[in-house]
Order: structure tokens, then sequence, then C-alpha cells
């Protein structure tokens, strides 16, 4: 049976939405165990939340700053995200971006209030990867425009490479899906290119593995292998494992993604943007797309980043 291809509005939409409803829906697990999906999804039935956390309220933010400014702005982009949490503390923002927020509000520059971080190493943390897929819209999905405005984006808080990578990794990956038919999507395919965005052996080993547990049967041990965990290396992989392994349903990639424990949220956020850019929004739940926060708000973002001269 043929189907119709998703348009690109509607997978930009989706990108959005599903950033925000992994991150709402996957919150009340953060710091858990890993558990059953059976068990995740009778959960997500019984008591859905809907309201997001940092994840998705910087990935709000950056998108608003992209559209403010027509593209890049470092200075603005974060004096927009300082702003922002100023305005909303309780998001339940990692320890890092506030300390560079006061940094950057006190006069030091955007570009090197965050190399002091964790005794001059900078931040691996994910928290440029979970916020970067409106990116992917922002540049048409032409992965080295991608790559290069990914970067940019995490280095106003993450500039420990592997905090870089990661958020490149994740809008690459966001690029490509924003562009592929879930019916002839090859995973092997996207694997390769986003190896050649991955500089450091730690996410090389990670794709790796990611495309060797995409040929087993069960998924059982995704979440030994690929980590759950708050840093960049320990969630994007298992991320974009979500939404590979269940590349038909967003609500599998998401439940599934959860289901990891940990990082949970995080991992949901950036899962749920990548199987939103591959179905589209009408793929989504309905009662998830109608109930979680901001959704109108989400819907305008996804609309204007993708009419934005690529960024
Ligand atoms: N050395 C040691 N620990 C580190 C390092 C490092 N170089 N970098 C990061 N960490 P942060 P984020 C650890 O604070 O990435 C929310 O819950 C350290 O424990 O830069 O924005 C979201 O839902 C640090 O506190 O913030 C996400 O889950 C932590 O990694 C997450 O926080 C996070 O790095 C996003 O956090
Ligand atoms: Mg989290």
């Amino acid at each position: 049976m043929q189907h119709a291809p998703v348009p690109a509005p509607s997978r930009a939409r989706g990108l959005m939405l599903g950033a925000a409803i992994g991150d709402a829906l996957g919150a009340p697990f953060e710091g858990g165990p890993s558990a059953s999906t059976g068990h995740v999804a009778a959960e997500l039935d019984r008591r859905p939340n809907y309201r997001f956390t940092d994840d998705a309220h910087m990935l709000i933010g950056l998108a608003e700053s992209l559209l403010a400014r027509g593209g890049f702005d470092g200075d603005h982009m974060a004096h927009h995200f300082a702003r922002r949490y100023d305005a909303e503390p309780w998001r339940g923002y990692g320890s890092g971006p506030p300390q560079i927020f006061r940094m950057v509000q006190s006069g030091t520059p955007w570009d090197q209030a965050p190399a002091s971080l964790f005794g001059g190493s900078g931040s691996f943390g994910n928290g440029g990867a979970m916020r970067v897929a409106p990116v992917a819209i922002a540049t048409g999905g032409d992965p080295a425009t991608t790559a290069d405005l990914a970067a940019w984006t995490a280095r106003i808080t993450h500039t420990h490479p592997l905090g870089v990578e990661g958020a490149v990794i994740q809008a690459v990956a966001a690029a490509f899906l924003l562009h592929e038919d879930s019916a002839t999507l090859d995973p092997a395919r996207l694997l390769r290119d986003l190896q050649g965005h991955a500089y450091d052996e730690t996410f090389r080993a990670k794709l790796a593995a990611v495309e060797e547990l995409l040929q087993e049967a069960a998924d059982a041990r995704a979440g030994a292998v690929l980590g759950n965990g708050i840093a960049a290396h320990e969630s994007v992989p298992a991320a974009i494992y979500a939404a590979l392994r269940h590349p038909g349903s967003f609500q599998d990639a998401v439940t599934f993604a959860i289901s990891l424990g940990g990082d949970a949220d995080t991992i949901a956020c950036m899962a749920g943007a990548l199987s939103g850019a591959l179905l589209g929004e009408d793929a989504i739940p309905p009662a998830w797309r109608d109930n979680v926060e901001d959704a109108e708000h989400l819907r305008s973002l996804a609309e204007r980043l993708g009419q934005l001269p690529a960024a």
C-alpha cells in the first residue's frame, strides 16, 4: 500500500512537540531505575505529566533567539537563556548553566564564561544536546550547516568536546530524519553519517554499538551498553537508538526511552524530537499533543523556523 509522504511543516511541529512531550512525560521518571515498557506505558496512561522541564524550556529559548536574530547570535542567545532562567528557575536546570548565566549577566563575554566550569574542562552534560533539535529545522537539513550551528549553540554553556559533540550528533540526526520516510529509513546510513561528525572515540564506539544493537531481536541490553546518564555521551546514543528502534511509532520510541530510567526526561526529549521529525505531528497521540504545555507556541516556533532562510 502506498502512503503519502509526511509534509515538512508537520515534521517541524512533530520535532518541537515531540521534544516537549518526551521531556514532560519522562520527568516523573528522572533519576529512577530502568523499568519494563509495559510498566511505563501503564503509568503514562494513568497519570501523564504534561509540564516540561529545563530541556524544553531551553529548546524554546534557543528557537526564540534564532528567530529574533534571524540566525545565531551568541550574546543574544546567552542573555535570552539567562532571562528565561530568571523567570522560571524552578524548571530543574543542571548546576552549570545558572552559574554561566550569572557570569554573562555580570559582564563576562558569552564565549568566555562556560570554559571555566568543572575545573576548567567545561561541561560534558547533555544540556547542549537536549535543546538543539530546532537547529535542524532552521538550517533546512544541510548536515554541515546543521553541525556548525549546533556546535555554536552548545558552546554557550557546554565547551567540553563531548558536550559539543553530543549536540552536533543529535542535531545532524534530527536534520537527517526530517527528510526520511519511516518505511524506507536506513539506520545504517544515518549512523555512518553521524560517524562523520564523531571525532571522539567515545562517541564513535557508542554509535557503532547502536548499529549492533539494532540488529539484535530484543533491546534488553541497550541501557547497559549505551548508558542512561546526564553526560552527553551517556544519553544521546540512547535517544538515537530509541528513535531508530521504533521508527513507526512515536509512542513506542518515547515509552522505550523513558523505560531506560536514569536521565529519562532528557533521553525521551531527544528521542521525541527525532521521532517527531521522522513521523510528523499527526503520528503523536492526540492526548499528548493536545495537552503538553505551550503546544501552540511550539507549533508557531516550528512554523517560523521552517521559514528562516537557512540560518
Ligand atoms: N566533569 C564532571 N562532571 C561533569 C562535567 C565535567 N567536565 N560536565 C558535566 N558534569 P551541567 P546540563 C556533570 O551542569 O548539561 C537537567 O536535569 C555534573 O554533575 O552543565 O544543562 C536536564 O533534565 C553536572 O552537574 O548541566 C538534563 O538532564 C551535570 O553533568 C541535565 O540537567 C550536568 O551538566 C542537563 O544538564
Ligand atoms: Mg534530565
